[in-house]
């Protein structure tokens, strides 16, 4: 088989980038390693940038987002027993997100994709790449049990951050910078509707809690949790205990609880390999960088990554011109950082840390404070939450 570009990974980095490139005349094959169903039955992220919408609407995928997805002009702050809203709307001249599951953007783009009639190979063993440093690269992959070749132009290393691309590219030409933090989260996703319309951000002594959510009858709850923890150690009972303990009074009162669909430990790592870019292999989202889901950003950086990829190999197409490949590393990690960033800041002041004692919790509670009485604090939160120009 020949292609253009061999995408490997069915994330929403993968069948993003295979739609932006159909849309521009581009062929392309992805490859999988899991089925469809057990990448549809990853429960992830659930807060999508205007940027990210806009992309999604570019492929005219965009409809049942438009129709389902719940708007939010702001979130709220929770801090020493109170809850302090952050109008981003407002604060951004007119910016808001969009709440619409992982699950049903990469449900969304399956179904394009499908439409289209380009080549998904699902449940695609042993991926291996080869002479990406030279014009002619190729891909191996075995499907039931028969090997078969891609030949093709670029290979676009969509494969999160246990994927194959990053590791075949040879040490030495890659810097990586990282950091583990000392916790982990767990989730839960419950048919019960939200505590409240916007989603809460909790700074509490026995550590941090979000009230998120994927409709007005579906919620998505989080609190820290030690990396030691094993969902086994939380039966329903004691996670929604947990969270009342993290949450304020009214909070309280008005959660409803109710048995959970989906349960997961995530531990948080900020994670960042540059550069994006070995020869004729591009690395694109989760396979080139993590951030700690606190600032709602892991998704929202794969779309960047591959609206950034996609018009660099439109004008190697169609203007026959390499400058965007060229940059295409040096411009992703200029965004990539600034979302790093913001994303390690929301989790120092969100949550407690092993080292945590008076002072850096006052100093905590001294930046939320900051952040909820300046305008100027407010404005900074808010211009990365809703995401920075592309
Ligand atoms: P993915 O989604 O991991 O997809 C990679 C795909 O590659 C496949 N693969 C292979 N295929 C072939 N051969 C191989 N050798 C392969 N190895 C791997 C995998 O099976 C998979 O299908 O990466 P991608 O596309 O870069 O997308 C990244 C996002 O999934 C991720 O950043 C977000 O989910 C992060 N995230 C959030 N991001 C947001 O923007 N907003 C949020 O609100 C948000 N919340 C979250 C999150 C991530 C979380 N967890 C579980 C880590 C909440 C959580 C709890
Ligand atoms: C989610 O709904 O899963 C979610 C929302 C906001 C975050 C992280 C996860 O910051």
């Amino acid at each position: 088989m020949r292609t253009q570009v061999a995408i490997i990974g069915a994330g929403p980095a993968g069948l993003l980038l295979g739609q932006l490139l159909h849309h521009y005349g581009i062929d392309n094959v992805v490859l999988e390693r899991k089925s469809g169903e057990y990448v549809l039955g990853r429960i992830r992220a659930g807060v999508l940038e205007q940027g990210t919408v806009d992309l999604l609407e570019e492929v005219g995928v965009a409809a049942r987002l438009h129709r389902e997805g719940l708007v939010h002009d702001g979130i709220e702050l929770a801090f020493g027993g109170a809850r302090h809203r952050i109008d981003m709307k407002t604060a951004t001249g007119g910016k808001t997100v969009t709440i619409y599951g992982q699950t049903e953007v990469t449900h969304d783009l399956m179904d394009a994709r499908s439409a289209a009639g380009r080549t998904t190979v699902y449940e695609a063993a042993d991926v291996t790449i080869h002479d990406f440093d030279t014009d002619r690269p190729r891909v191996r992959y075995t499907k039931d049990g028969v090997a078969h070749d891609l030949d093709c132009d670029f290979i676009a290393g969509c494969d999160g951050f246990h994927g194959v691309c990053r590791p075949s590219i040879p040490a030495d030409a890659l810097k990586t910078f990282e950091r583990v933090y000392p916790f982990g989260w767990l989730g839960i996703l419950s048919e019960t509707p939200p505590v409240s319309p916007e989603l809460i951000y909790a700074n509490h002594e026995r550590g941090f809690a979000l009230c998120s959510m994927r409709s007005l009858h579906r919620s998505r709850y989080y609190v820290q949790c030690s990396l030691d923890d094993h969902i086994d150690q939380w039966p329903d009972d004691r996670f929604w205990d947990e969270l009342k303990h993290r949450l304020d009074d009214e909070a309280v009162a008005h959660l409803v609880t109710g048995p959970s669909i989906e349960k997961s430990i995530a531990p948080l790592r900020s994670f960042v390999a540059e550069p994006m870019r070995f020869g004729r292999l591009f690395l694109a989202g989760d396979a080139a960088h993590i951030v700690p889901p606190t600032g709602a950003k892991g998704l929202n950086l794969a779309t960047s990554d591959v609206h950034y990829l996609s018009q660099a190999l439109r004008e190697f197409y169609a203007e026959k011109s390499s400058a965007g490949l060229d940059d295409y590393s040096r411009r992703a990690l200029a965004r990539v950082w600034k979302a790093e960033r913001f994303s390690w800041w929301m989790t120092s002041i969100l949550h407690r840390f092993p080292d945590t004692d008076g002072f850096s919790a006052r100093i905590q509670h001294a930046e939320l404070d900051y952040l909820v009485g300046s305008q100027a604090a407010t404005t900074s939160l808010s211009e990365n939450y809703v995401g920075l120009p592309f």
